[in-house]
């Protein structure tokens, strides 16, 4: 039996109760073990094995061990220490490995931005993280991210460092700060000690911060594994941006690492550079949102590139349809595996050899034996079995709270530790659930989630904006798409529907995030106590015109 270690929860975030803890480490669950041993154990001992394919670039195990170790030690020597904050924004390149386990390994956490984040995100971020340091490539998809790192410099006294991967232009390149690993003295973090922030999708103005430990994540890695079939001899395609929760462990990268597989780099998702990857590496794995997942069924259907390693294609983040989800295996070849998860913690998958009607049916069940699952009514009642309601969770790899979030926390997790996943969900007699809907105020866009209260914010901000309220309409391709409801000032000029989108636009937001319709009304439907009701506004928007 092992003995507690004391409750790691700090005043920026709750972690587990020491009971609980102690339960989740005599099930084996959790290891002890932290990114940088892991790193470090897989390069003693297969050095020569390919961790990491970026083009023409391949780095084996011992490679990336050495430079995450000599990054680490260039890192502290700047003064980067256990416990700072480091926001990265690396696209799918080697180098974002690199990094992220030489900030592993000085127990500095990475706060994982997104490619497509723009100022507001990342000012948000710096300043709420108080991070010190921040690391962008020079220039990413005609976006030249230096200048923003220089204007949030100036605006952000925390942070001190900009490190480029590419031409530094002002900042430091990532390049010219190694230093050799003999002189990395920093204390090495605890395998309960966090290990990086996540980004909520959000339902409130600003993301929220997901603190995730070595111990729970790593967890969830081999855990994945074990459902995907991931082994020494996987390859898998990062095909998403690789910092977001589902490509990087669900299983993704830091699975496949965690196997001593093969990671390869795909630069864009679209079928004519994922296709001849998969083609010349011999991919085993990878994972898609539904709207790729669209996009490659099709381009399958005809493609001349050879398709025949891939075994599994992980879908999730939003829901899949089931007629979609039929011709996955005819058009591609490989089995589709249902991945229903969040950054929070719980990950969902059907397994590969459920049979085919489950797999098209339902988004899987837990990682976990010790997965609570909780179906519950608006009163926090658990509704009969087989009906729908409100998706509660509590586990040995899901959060219980976010970091400096008390007030939120307060709502979003229940007084025993369940996360309020904001879902509604149905269990099938098997344990599978399948999602019905969802509870939250955030539209899911092909996977990518946006808090309306947030883009509100930014529409109210226009001097002709009297209020505003940001809905989903359905849409074929990605699930759903935003709905901008304006109310002008009733002295206002009138305004175009371009002139809003450019307003949200040039306020420096992930493009995703700008709404994709505006339309201009007088009014807002109402509920009962007279709040916004949105519920109306959305069944408005998608009633057939007349
Ligand atoms: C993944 O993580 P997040 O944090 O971006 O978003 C989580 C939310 C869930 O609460 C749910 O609302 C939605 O995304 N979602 C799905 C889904 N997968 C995620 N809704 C319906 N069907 C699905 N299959 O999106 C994420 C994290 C890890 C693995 C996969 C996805």
């Amino acid at each position: 039996m092992t003995t507690p270690s004391p409750d790691t929860s700090t005043p920026d975030a709750p972690t587990w109760p020491q009971e609980a803890a102690a339960r989740y480490r005599a099930a084996g669950y959790w290891q002890g073990e932290t990114f940088a041993e892991m790193l470090r154990t897989r390069a003693e001992s297969h050095p020569d094995r390919i961790a990491l394919t970026d083009g023409d670039r391949h780095w084996s195990y011992a490679q990336l061990h050495t430079r995450a170790m000599h990054l680490a030690a260039g890192f502290a020597d700047r003064g980067i220490a256990k416990g700072d904050r480091v926001v990265v924004q690396l696209p799918n390149v080697a180098e974002f490995f690199e990094v992220i386990f030489a900030l592993f390994r000085i127990g500095a956490l990475p706060v994982f931005a997104l490619p497509a984040h723009r100022e507001t995100e990342i000012r948000y971020f710096c300043e709420f993280t108080e991070a010190v340091a921040y690391v962008v490539p020079d220039r990413h998809a005609g976006f030249d991210h230096r200048d923003l790192a220089a204007k949030v410099r100036a605006e952000v006294p925390t942070l001190r460092h900009v490190f480029v991967v590419g031409d530094p232009g002002e900042h430091t390149a990532l390049t010219d700060v190694p230093l050799s690993d003999t002189d990395l003295k920093a204390e090495e973090p605890t395998p309960s000690d966090l290990a990086f922030l996540q980004l909520s999708g959000g339902s409130t103005g600003v993301p929220k911060l997901i603190p995730r430990t070595h111990d729970d994540y790593i967890y969830s890695l081999w855990g994945s594994n074990e459902l995907c079939g991931v082994t020494k001899d996987s390859v898998y395609l990062v095909t998403l941006p690789a910092a977001h929760n589902f490509p990087l462990s669900s299983p993704g990268s830091l699975g496949i690492l965690h196997a001593g597989g093969r990671v390869v780099m795909c630069p864009q998702p679209d079928p004519d550079t994922a296709f001849p990857l998969i083609e010349r590496e011999r991919v085993t794995i990878t994972g898609v949102v539904p709207p790729l997942a669209l996009v490659w069924t099709e381009a399958g259907a005809t493609t001349s590139y050879d398709l025949s390693s891939l075994e599994v294609l992980l879908v999730g983040g939003a829901k899949f349809s089931e007629a979609a989800a039929r011709r996955i295996g005819p058009a591609l070849g490989c089995t589709l595996q249902q991945v229903f998860g969040m950054a929070e913690g719980l990950v969902n998958y059907t397994r590969l050899d459920d049979d085919p009607e489950t797999i098209v049916t339902t988004q899987g069940r837990p990682i976990s034996a010790d997965d609570e699952i909780r179906i519950v009514d608006d009163a926090d009642r658990d509704v009969p079995e087989g009906e729908s309601g409100h998706l509660l969770t509590r586990g040995p790899y899901t959060i219980r709270g976010y970091w400096r979030a008390p007030e939120h926390n307060a709502r979003s997790f229940t007084a025993d530790g369940f996360y309020r996943t904001g879902d509604i969900v149905r269990r099938t007699p098997t344990g599978h659930l399948v999602v019905e809907g969802r509870a939250k105020d955030q539209i899911n866009r092909g996977g990518e989630k946006i808090a309306p209260e947030e883009i509100e914010n930014i529409i109210l901000g226009h001097p002709s904006v009297h209020d505003v309220s940001l809905v989903a309409v359905p849409d074929d391709y990605l699930g759903e798409r935003t709905l901008a409801y304006v109310i002008l000032r009733g002295d206002a000029e009138p305004l175009k529907s371009v002139a809003v989108k450019k307003f949200v636009r040039e306020k420096g937001l992930a493009a995703y995030k700008v709404p994709d319709l505006v339309e201009f009304v007088t009014a807002f439907p109402q509920t009962g106590i007279g709040k916004i009701s949105k519920k109306d506004q959305r069944t408005i928007a998608s009633a057939p015109q007349a």
